[in-house]
């Protein structure tokens, strides 16, 4: 074991997808859901097909620069490339309904919605064949691989608009950020078909990077992605083909990134020679503090091993860390590893609501500053809490230490599934802890916060994300390596695997997060020693576990996060979890996980949420809405002292056909003085009148699905 406890033979990985399936669970309603609504929806959406919804563009452009691929071939010499003019960020028709079928139109990386619906069809395949989704994934790739350039090269951004400056914005054009989804993409797909025509179009495009940034040594191009992901989309082609360059590029990606002189600036000031100014786009610096770093908004202020907080647009960031982390990994880069530690300790203790959100400025879509978590002008994106999601993944796959587990846990049960409505056709980007309609509509400093969520979005970076990220929920739930399974999420689930050179087949109920009863059956007979490594929740005071194996049983009692009672020998607890190791014959455990709802406050030093509360129950972050307590949430408080007496009541609810636990407590609620004078004078007027009445909690996820209305996870108490 090193220094820093990375220890390859705690490292595991993610099981593959077709060796878990997802039985009768709250994650079965979620990924049926992303399976029968949300990806025909979304490939309607990549179509502009969706009444009323801001167009995507996405597959227009594919067809576009495949048309061009064509009319490239058969003119041959003849062919006149297009020239490149600068049409912005984002490129909008004069007319929505008419786009001319040979220009590109929208983000620069609308590529990338594709990439991610792709990925998250493959992972919907891989265990719900469905020959019909497949002839249209099919049909898309074969569009897409048309498009692609003979060298290798696949943007339709440049490809449309003028190959000649290609590779000239780095810092804010995606062209590494879309070769990194194709990537995943492609990848995920193959695992699922077999096929191999995106898998081979994503590997050229690879090649076509690698060799761009590394065949010649004394002349290569500098440069690393301003939008990260590739970093982690190539360790993951390197993981399935073996092919050592694709690690190596994001090694030298990472290695690159912040050296002195900064690539960025000298990449813009090359542009500024050649173009004349032009905008600065995403090079956000909005403050001191940015300006003395420049460039971090894209994490390139500092080499990586030396940036120890976690800053700059938070997408990116946890991008880049999930990269860093691979790497790590990867190559046993101990420095590296000890750096993403910083990172996830800057996260974690400074930078993380209580949703699993991240992100607390609007500005540059990005970290603020320590402690910096305002509740109504979060920015907290969808998209971030899934690369949290990510980085704890990889994070685990390294060390299994259940604080990565239970972020990852806290992250997609809140934000991530916030993300999107109960039906699945409609998304938030972004989500704040407390919403009031009113100021939505006169507050310019909440222009980001949409509410309804939306049918759709220009900048569509968020609901193909959920929807790669909960087909593919397999993938967090469990990791193994060579004896040992984590169960990391609790989950009605089927695993099939090898495990200590033998089967394991392993059946998992529970009805989870709801209970927090879990029943495990490993079947079968077995004559080698296997190990069962459970999870246990940092939220749950009590863990009682009952196994029974060969007719013998055992029992053991975890509280507070250690062995207090046990009737055997051979059960550990490490780091959050529990070792069961054993010669299993159709054995049973029952795990019963303590989840009485808890109210949590912040830090102090969060100055937004000074003398507030919020509600937990289980992986649950809870919040108040209008539809259950009226409108004034503000007008509320809650007193402990009460609340300890008559506890916090339990009670099932329908919300839109969801079955859910909703919470009630006492609060007092103070009279609305709307009307009256603006200020009162404590020390003369009467106190304040308030009176007694429960207040209905219901799991932060859902809110936002009974119509626009107020919504607060925090409320004052005394
Ligand atoms: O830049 C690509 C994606 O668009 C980012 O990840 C999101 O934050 C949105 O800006
Ligand atoms: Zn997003």
């Amino acid at each position: 074991m090193t220094k820093t406890g990375m220890d390859p033979k705690s490292f595991s990985s993610p099981l593959p997808m077709r060796q878990v399936r997802i039985g009768e669970s709250f994650w079965y309603r979620e990924q049926e859901v992303v399976r029968t609504r949300i990806l025909p929806y979304q490939w309607n959406a990549l179509n502009d097909r969706i009444p009323d919804a801001a167009p995507s563009y996405c597959m227009h452009n594919f067809r576009a620069a495949a048309a061009l691929s064509k009319k490239r071939r058969s003119q041959g010499e003849n062919y006149e490339a297009p020239v490149y003019t600068f049409r912005g960020f984002e490129a909008l028709p004069e007319d929505p309904r008419k786009p001319d079928p040979d220009k590109f139109y929208g983000f620069v990386f609308q590529d990338s919605d594709f990439s991610k619906w792709i990925e998250a069809v493959g992972y919907s395949l891989m265990n719900h064949p469905d020959e019909e989704l497949e002839k249209t994934a099919d049909a898309a790739i074969d569009i897409v691989c048309e498009a692609q350039l003979e060298n290798g090269y696949l943007d339709t951004y440049y490809i449309l608009n003028g190959m000649d400056r290609a590779m000239t914005n780095l810092a804010d054009h995606h062209e590494l950020y879309c070769m990194g989804h194709l990537i995943e993409g492609a990848v995920s797909y193959y695992q699922a078909t077999g096929k191999d025509k995106l898998l081979k179009a994503a590997m050229r495009f690879a090649d076509y990077m690698a060799d761009y940034f590394m065949s010649d040594k004394e002349n290569s191009h500098k440069g690393y992605p301003g939008h990260e992901i590739a970093e982690m989309a190539l360790a993951k082609l390197y993981e399935l083909t073996g092919e050592k360059r694709y690690l190596d590029l994001a090694v030298y990606f990472l290695n690159e990134r912040g050296q002195s002189p900064l690539f960025f600036a000298e990449e813009k000031r090359r542009r500024e020679e050649r173009e004349g100014v032009k905008p600065v786009l995403n090079n956000i610096q909005t403050d001191a503090w940015s300006l003395r770093n420049p460039y971090s908004y894209n994490q390139a202020h500092k080499p990586v091993r030396e940036q120890g907080e976690a800053v700059g647009h938070a997408v990116r960031a946890v991008y880049l860390y999930s990269g860093m982390a691979d790497v790590a990994r990867l190559t046993g880069d101990v420095t590296l590893y000890k750096a993403c530690l910083d990172l996830w300790e800057s996260i974690t203790k400074e930078k993380l609501y209580i949703t699993g959100g991240i992100g607390g400025t609007h500005i540059g879509e990005a970290f603020s500053r320590p402690y910096d978590l305002p509740n109504d002008t979060a920015y907290s994106e969808t998209c971030a809490a899934i690369g949290l999601v990510f980085f704890a993944r990889r994070m685990l796959q390294i060390d299994p230490d259940a604080r990565f587990a239970d972020v990852m846990e806290q992250a997609l049960y809140n934000t991530v599934l916030a993300g999107k409505a109960i039906d699945g056709e409609s998304f938030f980007y972004v989500n704040p802890l407390e919403a009031v309609p009113e100021a939505l509509d006169r507050d310019a400093r909440l222009l980001h916060v949409k509410m309804p969520r939306q049918k759709w979005f220009g900048c569509a970076c968020c609901p193909p994300n959920i929807a790669r990220t909960v087909s593919s929920l397999q993938s967090y739930a469990y990791t193994q390596n060579e004896d040992t399974l984590f169960v990391h999420l609790y989950a009605g689930s089927e695993v099939q695997t090898q495990l200590g050179g033998e089967e394991l087949k392993m059946s998992v109920r529970t009805s989870y997060p709801w209970s927090g009863s879990v029943h495990l059956d490993l079947m079968g007979e077995h004559k080698a020693q296997q190990t069962i490594a459970l999870r246990i929740p940092n939220w749950s005071k009590e863990a009682v576990l009952a196994v029974k194996n060969d007719g013998i049983k055992k029992t053991v009692i975890v509280r507070n996060g250690s062995i207090a009672e046990a009737s055997a020998e051979g059960m550990l607890i490490e780091k959050g979890y529990l070792y069961l190791t054993d010669i299993w014959n159709d054995a049973t455990i029952e795990l019963e996980l303590s989840m009485e709802p808890r109210i949590l406050a912040a830090n102090n030093a969060v100055r937004e949420d000074i003398g507030k509360a919020a509600i937990v129950r289980g992986p649950l972050t809870y919040c108040l809405e209008e539809a259950d307590n009226g409108k004034d949430l503000h007008l509320y408080k809650i007193d402990l002292q009460t609340l300890k007496e008559e506890g916090i009541a339990e009670e099932e609810m329908l919300i839109e056909g969801q079955k859910v636990t909703a919470l009630k407590t006492p609060v007092l609620q103070e009279r609305s003085e709307r009307g009256e004078n603006l200020y009162k004078d404590l020390l003369q007027d009467p106190e304040p009148q308030s009176r007694r009445i429960s207040l209905t909690w219901v799991p932060y996820y859902i809110w936002g699905n009974r119509g626009a209305g107020e919504m607060s996870v925090y409320v004052r108490y005394q």
